[in-house]
């Protein structure tokens, strides 16, 4: 069969020229179809167009919640031309039974394990079920290698590969899906086989898509090791609780880290007990990002505006805490309720949820009524933090102790913080989106993107 796996995005998200973190997923989709197909990949981030006309077989399309409409956009085209579609992702996986209304069959969960070469071997025979899922989560130790040959690694005027060591996180987060996707214990790749990957990648750069790569002491220790002869820089995403081990960030150094993104939620009081990965106090997790720095490593934070516990007082904590610690980087984000969370389930039954319009859920939206300001406060108070994040005079006040680390450090500091600029600049600024009154929130995606069947 002719194959086509397409990631979707919205049309304001496509950036062909700008830095965008590659892709991993549809490579490794692709390494995990038999030889007897062909694959082509479609990334339209990147500016890839769809050839509707084209003769291929079936496509696969792979769905986040903020991409889904569009997702289900392409597929209603190649329905019209008769075409087999499969979608995929962690959308679809949390809305089986919305995505099936589009397409012919949803594969729930991973891919690995046989289930693609299933789905391929059914629609082959014209016996294409609607729904595919493993029994249990996929042994990650037999390694698949992704098809690097299809990855867009250029990115503006970066080249960088995603790799992928690990999957599942313990902290079940409640905003967050990953735990309930890929399950609360880590699995780990043979390290063997990620080393092998990296080495294969032509790029300098690596980027690993984990969520937390520093999560297993015995596991990253080796790892880090074992990277050290490969010389390559990456940049990744852990817990803050990687910078009390003054052996492993040292050695992550070694092995080629230099940024991480770090998940802190919240600094108010109550944010910071509601998660477990943090550390207890703002002045703990200010001293933090003091020693990943002086280990080399420069750390994004990552922040959530609109929690519950979230009163007016959220703002000034957040921007003193960002005065205080200097981070490389600030990842603003608001509570966006994907589907499969808990905050999902709790917002919706509070009738909290202000629009079930998914193309909204990009975490720079509000689509929620926070529990003790308003969605406007909300809105005022994010975009604040945002223009003074990103401002010239920020950038140069958080830029001193990371010009002292060095010419390489200076240059991805401002690099990552300039192109944030740029980014926000050219984006749509926060809005509160609302269903208007004759739209009800019911979670029916027809009154966005009609099934093609109907
Ligand atoms: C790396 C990463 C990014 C990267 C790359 C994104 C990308 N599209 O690959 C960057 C930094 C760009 C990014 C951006 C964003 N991200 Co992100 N990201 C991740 C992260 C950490 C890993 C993704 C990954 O590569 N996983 C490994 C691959 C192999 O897994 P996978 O994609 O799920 O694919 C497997 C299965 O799902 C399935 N599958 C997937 N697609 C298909 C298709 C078919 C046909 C089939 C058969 C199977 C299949 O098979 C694969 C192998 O088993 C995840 C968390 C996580 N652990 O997944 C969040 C995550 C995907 N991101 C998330 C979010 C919210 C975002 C942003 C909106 C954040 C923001 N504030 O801007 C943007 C959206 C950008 C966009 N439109 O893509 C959410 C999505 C929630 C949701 N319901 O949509 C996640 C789940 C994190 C979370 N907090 O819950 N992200
Ligand atoms: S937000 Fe991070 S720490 Fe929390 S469950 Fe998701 S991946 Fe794990």
């Amino acid at each position: 069969m002719k194959i086509l796996l397409v990631s979707p995005c919205l049309q304001s998200e496509i950036r062909p020229n700008q830095f965008s973190i590659p892709h991993l997923t549809l490579s490794l989709i692709a390494a995990m179809t038999p030889p007897e197909h062909e694959v082509f990949v479609c990334e339209e981030v990147y500016g890839d167009i769809i050839d509707f006309d084209s003769d291929y077989d079936l496509i696969g399309i792979s769905l986040m919640s903020q991409t889904c409409l569009r997702g289900y956009e392409i597929a209603n085209e190649f329905k019209k031309r008769e075409k087999t579609i499969v979608f995929g992702g962690i959308h679809a996986t949390a809305m089986p039974e919305e995505a099936i209304r589009y397409g012919d069959a949803v594969v729930i969960g991973e891919a690995e394990g046989g289930l693609w070469a299933e789905v391929l071997s059914d629609a082959k025979n014209h016996k294409i079920k609607p729904f595919y899922k493993l029994d249990k989560l996929p042994d990650l130790q037999e390694h698949i290698f992704p098809r690097r040959d299809l990855i867009k690694c250029k990115s503006g005027k970066l080249e960088i590969a995603p790799i992928e060591a690990t999957r599942g996180c313990p902290y079940n987060c409640d905003f967050c899906s990953v735990s309930r996707f890929f399950g609360k214990k880590q699995r780990h790749k043979l390290i063997r086989d990620i080393v092998t990957d990296a080495e294969s990648c032509p790029q300098k750069h690596l980027f690993f898509v984990d969520d937390n790569v520093a999560m297993d002491k015995k596991f990253a220790t080796e790892l880090f090791t074992e990277m050290i002869p490969l010389k390559k820089i990456w940049v990744g995403q852990a817990s803050i609780n990687l910078s009390k081990d003054e052996e492993l960030m040292k050695l992550a150094y070694k092995s080629g880290c230099r940024a991480l993104l770090i998940g802190f939620e919240s600094m108010t009081e109550a944010g910071i007990g509601a998660y477990r990965k943090t550390l207890k106090t703002v002045d703990e997790n200010v001293e933090a990002i003091k020693r990943l720095r002086n280990n080399g490593i420069l750390t994004m934070a990552s922040v959530v505006f609109g929690l519950d516990s979230d009163t007016e007082a959220v703002f000034d904590i957040t921007h003193n805490f960002l005065l205080k610690s200097k981070p490389a980087f600030l990842q603003a984000c608001l509570m966006t309720p994907y589907p499969g969370t808990q905050v999902f389930e709790n917002l919706k039954a509070q009738r909290r949820i202000l629009t079930d319009d998914w193309s909204k859920y990009d975490t720079k939206k509000v689509v929620i009524s926070p529990k003790n300001i308003s969605p406007e406060r909300l809105r005022e108070g994010y975009a604040e933090i945002r223009e003074t994040t990103y401002g010239v005079s920020s950038i140069f006040y958080r830029a001193l102790p990371h010009i002292l680390m060095g010419i390489p450090e200076t240059l991805l500091y401002f690099s990552l913080n300039f192109g944030a600029r740029m980014t926000y600049h050219n984006s749509d600024k926060a809005n509160i989106y609302r269903n208007p009154d004759d739209l009800p929130i019911d979670f029916d995606t027809a009154k966005y993107v009609k099934p093609f069947s109907l």
